[in-house]
């Protein structure tokens, strides 16, 4: 079957068996394709182009995702990754970032200043030590001993924001703007082609937030989760939500469960939804990449775009659907 192969499987079948039950076998063919990469985003576009050439020449989707959204790190033009990300209320710029791979091995670092690449000391973490997370000073000290250099995140775009903000909303608690200062993490999912997966998440977080919020991005389990015999997940939006409901460790369980990731990724924010009163005034979207290189998305509110890279349809920008939109 020419560039992908088929394989064949039993949709209820595989519903069923992760239930314990029995079942009459139903035939679907389900179309499989590797090296695939995914991330949330327009700026997903240059970052998977960055993890596509790991991939495409056989590379480990754990190198791919690190590299891609290193690219996003360090765009000083993208206000919630990295440098140039919106500060906290106090002025200062801390990043959150997670990585995990296809043995369940993970790494993460939150509340991180001064540092250009979270996502490459969340793999640190993961490799140098016995520990998955690492925050704040611990986290910035263990980068300058492991070759990570300090620099400025605040650049003068970002501090203008930032003053402006505060100028405007002097008592007022964060609140963030849907679609416009609560988004733009960059989370990632790879399949390989030696079908492995890993993801990687990384952000400078909610703008505005309160000195020494965490969000969901750096939580194993919310912002990101892989396990390479079902798929990965990552999410984007406010991130309260998400760990509220361990949204991305929800998106792969319904993969489990023998739903395709669009469809996995309604059913958490359905979750999202249902968890929170106020669900029409925030933003949550999920990702998700299953081990046969199939992907979807999906969000609550409209405006969420993600990027997918295969070799049969190249690098494409894909609207979410979304729950607003009663799609
Ligand atoms: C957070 N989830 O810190 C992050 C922000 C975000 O897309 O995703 N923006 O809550």
């Amino acid at each position: 079957m020419n560039r992908r192969s088929f394989i064949k499987t039993s949709g209820a079948a595989a519903v069923v068996t992760g239930l314990g039950m029995a079942c009459e076998e139903t035939e679907s063919a389900i179309s499989e394709q590797k090296p695939v990469v995914i991330s949330t985003w327009n700026h997903g576009i240059a970052a998977n182009e960055a993890a596509w050439e790991i991939l495409s020449s056989g590379g480990r989707a754990l190198d791919a995702v690190e590299k891609g959204v290193n690219v996003t790190e360090a765009d000083p033009e993208i206000s919630s990754v990295g440098i140039g990300g919106n500060p906290d209320r106090s002025g200062v710029v801390t990043l959150d970032a997670c990585i995990m791979d296809e043995k369940g091995d993970c790494g993460s670092v939150a509340c991180l200043t001064d540092i250009l690449h979270p996502i490459s000391v969340a793999r640190q973490v993961m490799e140098e030590t016995p520990h998955v997370m690492l925050v704040g000073q611990g986290a910035k000290e263990f980068a300058i001993q492991n070759g990570h250099e300090v620099v400025n995140l605040l650049t003068p775009e970002a501090e203008e924001r930032w003053k402006k903000w505060m100028a405007e909303h002097p008592e007022e608690m964060p609140k963030a703007v849907i679609n416009v200062e609560n988004h733009d993490t960059i989370g990632m999912v790879a399949l390989d082609q030696s079908g492995n997966l890993s993801g990687a998440c990384t952000t400078s977080g909610a703008a505005w937030k309160l000195p020494g919020r965490v969000g969901d991005s750096p939580i194993i389990g919310a912002g990101l989760y892989v396990d390479n015999e079902v798929g990965g997940a990552a999410a984007t939006g406010w991130g309260e939500a998400v760990i509220r409901a361990v949204g991305c460790f929800l998106v792969v369980e319904f993969m489990r469960q023998g739903n395709d990731p669009e469809t996995a990724c309604k059913l958490a924010v359905e979750r999202v939804i249902s968890k929170n009163p106020d669900w029409k005034d925030i933003q949550v979207g999920f990702i998700a990449l299953d081990k046969y290189g199939r992907s979807g998305g999906y969000c609550i509110q409209a405006g969420f775009d993600y990027a997918v890279y295969t070799k049969e349809s190249g690098n494409q920008l894909i609207n979410g659907k979304s729950r607003l939109a009663g799609e």
